[in-house]
C-alpha cells in the first residue's frame, strides 16, 4: 500500500512523490518532523510539510554544499556547521583528515535523534566521530561569540519560513562573515533561480558588500522545487581555489572536476538578473 504525498512550498507550484511507510510523525518543540519509507528516493525526511532530504538524491546538495567551500579553502581545521541536524554535511565534512573540530548548531535535537536513527545506512553515524561538536542552541548567539573562528561555515537550512527566515537576512551574512577566519569560506542554502530570484539578488547584494568573491552555484535534487538548489559561495578566496585541491579520501556520488566547475555557469536570464 503506498500513496502520493505532495509539497507546496510556493501556491503556484506542487510537486509529489509516492510513499510506502511512515516512519515517525511527530510534532516537535519547533517543528513537524517526519520520517517516511518512499517508493523511489529511499528514507526522507520532511519538516513543516517539505522535503529537506531523500537518501537517493541528498548527495547532490551534501556534497556540493561541503565540498565547494573545503576544496576552496585547501586545509580546513575548524568547520561550522549551522543547522545540519540531519548529519548528512557533517558526513562529508569529516572526510577532510585536516578537519580538526566540526560544530554542529542545530535547534531541534529531535532532529538529530531521528536522523541518526533512520540515516545511519547513508551517512553512519558522524555523531560519534570524537571531531564532532553538537551544540543544540541558535545560531546567531554562537556567531556573535566566535569572530574570526571558522575556516569554513556551512548554512544547512530549511527554507526561509518561520524561524529559518533569519539564516537568510543581510544580519545573518554579517555574522557569518565576522565569523570565518581572513581567508575562509561560507557556503549557504540560497534556494532556486525561478523561484526566488529577489532573494538570491538580495543575498548576493549582501555577500557583496561583505567578500570579494561572492558567487552562486546550482545542484540538481529532483526532490526539490524545479528539480534542484542553489547555494551562495561567500569568501574573499575565489572558489575556483578549490578546482586544484584534491578530493578527500572516500566516494563523490555527484561533484567531480566537471561539476565543481560547471556549478557555477548559470542560465543566461539569471546570470544577467544577478550579475548584470
Ligand atoms: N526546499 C527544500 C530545501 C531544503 C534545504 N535543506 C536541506 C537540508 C539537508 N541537510
Amino acid at each position: 500500500m503506498s500513496f502520493w504525498f505532495t509539497e507546496e512550498l510556493h501556491p503556484y507550484y506542487r510537486k509529489g512523490i509516492r510513499i510506502k511507510k511512515i516512519l515517525a510523525d511527530e510534532q516537535t518543540q519547533f517543528q513537524h518532523l517526519q520520517f517516511v519509507e518512499t517508493d523511489f528516493f529511499g528514507k526522507a525526511m520532511i519538516l513543516d510539510g517539505i522535503i529537506q532530504l531523500t537518501e537517493r538524491d541528498n548527495m547532490g546538495y551534501h556534497e556540493m554544499i561541503v565540498h565547494v567551500p573545503m576544496l576552496a579553502v585547501g586545509k580546513p581545521k575548524r568547520v561550522l556547521i549551522v543547522g545540519g541536524g540531519d548529519g548528512g554535511a557533517l558526513h562529508q565534512v569529516l572526510r577532510y583528515s585536516s578537519v580538526e573540530e566540526v560544530v554542529v548548531c542545530e535547534l531541534d535535537q529531535r532532529v538529530v535523534d531521528l536522523a541518526r536513527e533512520h540515516f545511519i545506512a547513508s551517512f553512519g553515524d558522524p555523531w560519534a566521530d570524537p571531531r564532532t561538536k553538537l551544540l543544540i542552541r541558535d545560531a546567531f548567539g554562537l556567531l556573535e561569540e566566535n569572530p574570526g573562528q571558522f575556516d569554513v561555515i556551512i548554512s544547512d537550512t530549511t527554507d526561509p519560513i518561520g524561524m529559518a527566515e533569519r539564516l537568510f537576512s543581510d544580519e545573518f551574512y554579517k555574522l557569518m562573515v565576522r565569523a570565518l577566519t581572513p581567508n575562509g569560506a561560507a557556503s549557504t542554502q540560497c534556494e532556486q533561480p525561478f523561484f526566488d530570484t529577489e532573494l538570491i539578488k538580495q543575498i548576493y547584494k549582501s555577500a557583496k558588500a561583505l567578500t570579494k568573491n561572492p558567487a552562486y552555484y546550482y545542484a540538481n535534487i529532483p526532490t526539490y522545487p524545479g528539480g534542484g538548489i542553489g547555494f551562495m559561495y561567500v569568501s574573499n578566496t575565489p572558489w575556483e581555489n578549490g578546482l586544484k585541491t584534491q578530493f578527500p579520501p572516500g566516494v563523490n556520488n555527484y561533484i567531480n572536476p566537471d561539476i565543481h566547475k560547471a556549478a557555477f555557469a548559470l542560465p543566461e536570464f539569471f546570470r544577467k538578473e544577478l550579475y548584470g
